[in-house]
């Protein structure tokens, strides 16, 4: 039915600004894209859902690799400067974003932060998005590679239920493995769910707190650097052999 050009009286008219929203930040998020390819800079963007262990795994990150590559972690979050302060103790650069009621960052916002940033003294530049598996899948933030984690407290069979995220990521963590002897999660289920979704996902199981699975972490990480600095596309890591995997994508999506 055709919407009324006149809204009626006591009506409010409604218009889907999705589509022009999603324009303006693919326009910026080119824009940090082009700031990242200038000085070799490798940008990653972690999601997750909130407490999934993305800032614990990003602190024990940065105390690894600091003497290695000049680092910075934007941090984003509804409120507090929690996750920045958490990230500075380490002597690292930290800048906090707040977002308010916004449940994802969009790319403006990486922009202003960057103004903060000498991106041309940088090696990698970690985002840490507002947690949670839904909003983030949509907004594309200028980064090369994008890296999901879900922790084993949140159970196996996620990835099929937030198909977006795990189709726009480019490695899952598989997190908290060390409470993996307590908690109902089965590693193969998980993967067999993220195959599912995309049959080429690397999956790695990590634990930031026993420091399982740090050493593949670094290394993916180290690789993706160095396709950054040559200006290459990102090389995907061969995905996780399992029997359970089906080899194709399952889940339709509606767009
Ligand atoms: N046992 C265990 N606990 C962990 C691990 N990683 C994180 N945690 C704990 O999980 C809780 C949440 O960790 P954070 O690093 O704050 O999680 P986050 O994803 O950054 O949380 P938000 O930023 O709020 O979305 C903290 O109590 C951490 O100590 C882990 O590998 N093993
Ligand atoms: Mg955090």
């Amino acid at each position: 039915m055709p919407q009324p050009t006149v809204p009626q009286p006591g009506a409010v008219q409604g218009h889907d600004v999705s589509i022009a929203l999603l324009k303006a930040n693919d326009w910026a998020a080119r824009a940090v894209r082009e700031q990242m390819a200038r000085h070799g800079v490798l940008m990653l963007n972690i999601t997750s859902s909130a407490g999934s262990g993305k800032t614990l795994l990003l602190e024990r990150t940065v105390a690894a690799l600091k003497d290695e590559f000049r680092i910075c972690v934007l941090e984003g979050d509804l409120e507090t400067e929690r996750d920045a302060e958490r990230i500075r103790r380490h002597g690292v650069q930290a800048v906090q974003i707040t977002t308010g009621t916004t449940c994802h960052l969009e790319a403006p916002m990486i922009l202003q932060a960057l103004e903060r940033v000498d991106v041309s003294q940088l090696d990698l530049l970690i985002v840490e998005n507002v947690g949670n598996l839904v909003c983030p899948a949509g907004y594309d933030l200028g980064e090369q590679s994008r890296v999901t984690l879900l922790a084993v407290t949140e159970g196996d069979d996620k990835p099929r239920k937030y198909p977006r995220m795990f189709l726009s990521t480019d490695l899952v963590v598989l997190s908290k493995a060390d409470l993996l002897p307590h908690v109902p999660f089965s590693v193969d289920a998980a993967i067999a769910d993220v195959h599912a979704v995309k049959a080429t996902l690397p999956v790695q199981v990590v634990s930031a707190h026993t420091g399982e699975g740090m050493a593949p972490w670094l290394a993916w990480l180290r690789d993706q650097r160095a396709n950054a600095r040559a200006g290459t596309a990102a090389v995907q890591l061969p995905a996780r052999a399992t029997s359970a995997a089906p080899a194709l994508p399952a889940v339709p999506l509606a767009h």
